[in-house]
């Protein structure tokens, strides 16, 4: 049977436009898919930039306004990888252009706009218009394994939940300034870049939703080196150079009450010297546990609390067998994945959605379901919902 071409334009080509791209370009490679992706447009604003990223990945033309991209016919899907500041307005032309979407995480930089977002999308259905949110990490195996297990109930009824992301690459005070720290295109810092990724997670493993927090933010350095901008003597930076303030958190702690009454302890930090991409993820049940860190990513921990207690432990579960999930497409048991692997089962189970017509998951709405979670966050924070211990003699 012959597949029916499915035509994507990728809108950014930075680091999330290299992760896409190779799971564009992967996926029918690995995976036997029922529409065939074809590389269309890369679209930015330096033309140069987006030719080279063309040249790189096999994208067969360059757009330098994602305007133009919506009006062309050979184009099916557009896959938004730019900062947060322009999900909204990209995402909603082009459901209304009858474009199927994928949304890089965190779906809006506000609840306003991810409600505009989740609003567009259920219209867009309507016409079978298709739409997607990037979390990616639900789809590396052992997290999906985890979800499975639950589902199943093997670990009973959920009583806690604890959830960490936690990375170092702001802890040194003279990293330069990125877009990343900037409100007015990131939203917010680490709460909506790496905290949006945790939210989606606990909800996704434990099938549950989140229904009240109380957290803090914090903003440790408060101003940052404009790259380039350092005089430089003898080849080393020396004097001020142009800074530039930082308008967003550097890490956010806040917990959690879930639906069904569990409690959650979430932390989101760029400043966790030493750690450099570990999601941690461990719930408690009833019957036994679980628990996942992205730095070790091919491994689920379980704990059985049915075993015999002389026996009874947290045993290391390699998920790289042919029946957890996506694996059989990949390598034998013990080969391992890693990070781009999210990405392009991503991509696999996009297609499939869009050519089974149901609607992908995580969807916008379970994206705005998160942006909420975020939003109450930055709510509780401000409130200062904390008691000082001095004041409780
Ligand atoms: C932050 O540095 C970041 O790149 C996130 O933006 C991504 O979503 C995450 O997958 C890796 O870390």
């Amino acid at each position: 049977m012959t597949q029916r071409d499915l035509g994507v334009a990728m809108i950014g080509y930075s680091f999330m436009g290299a992760a896409h791209s190779q799971a564009w370009r992967t996926a029918p490679a690995f995976f036997d898919l029922p529409m065939r992706p074809r590389l269309r447009a890369v679209c930015g604003r330096d033309a140069d930039a987006a030719g080279a990223v063309a040249g790189r990945f096999g994208w067969e033309s360059i757009e330098t306004d994602w305007r133009d991209v919506l009006e062309r016919d050979d184009i099916d899907l557009v896959d938004i990888c730019t900062p947060g500041d322009t999900h909204a307005e990209i995402a909603i032309a082009a459901l209304e252009a009858g474009k199927h979407v994928l949304c890089e995480k965190p779906l809006a930089n506000t609840v306003a706009e991810a409600e505009k977002m989740a609003a567009a999308a259920r219209e867009a259905r309507a016409r079978g218009v298709r739409s997607m949110v990037g979390f990616t990490y639900r789809r590396t195996p052992a997290v999906a394994l985890a979800r499975r297990l639950v589902e199943e109930g093997r670990i009973g009824t959920v009583r806690h939940v604890r959830a960490q992301y936690l990375q170092d690459w702001l802890a040194d005070e003279d990293a330069p300034m990125s877009w990343r720290l900037d409100r007015s295109r990131a939203g917010s810092g680490a709460l909506g870049d790496i905290g949006a990724h945790i939210v989606d997670m606990a909800q996704f493993v434990t099938g549950d939703t989140v229904v009240s927090v109380g957290g803090m933010l914090e903003t440790f350095v408060t101003s940052r080196p404009v790259a380039g901008t350092h005089a430089t003597l003898g080849g080393s930076s020396s004097g001020e150079g142009e800074r530039a303030e930082v308008t967003v958190d550097d890490a956010t702690a806040f917990t959690a009450r879930f639906h069904s009454g569990a409690l959650g302890v979430f932390e989101a930090t760029r400043f966790a010297t030493g750690r450099k991409n570990a999601l941690r993820l461990e719930v408690n049940g009833t019957h036994g546990s679980l628990a996942f860190d992205f730095e070790d990513m091919n491994v689920l921990e379980l704990f059985d609390a049915t075993e015999d207690a002389s026996t009874a432990g947290f045993r290391r579960i390699i998920a790289t067998e042919a029946d957890h999930p996506y694996i059989a497409a990949w390598w034998p048991p013990g080969h391992g994945l890693g990070y781009e692997h999210g990405f392009t089962h991503q991509v696999v189970d996009l297609v499939t959605a869009i050519a089974d017509d149901t609607d992908p998951r995580p969807s916008f709405a379970d994206g705005l379901a998160v942006q909420r979670v975020l939003g109450a966050v930055e709510s509780s924070a401000a409130a200062g919902a904390v008691k000082n211990v001095e004041e409780n003699r």
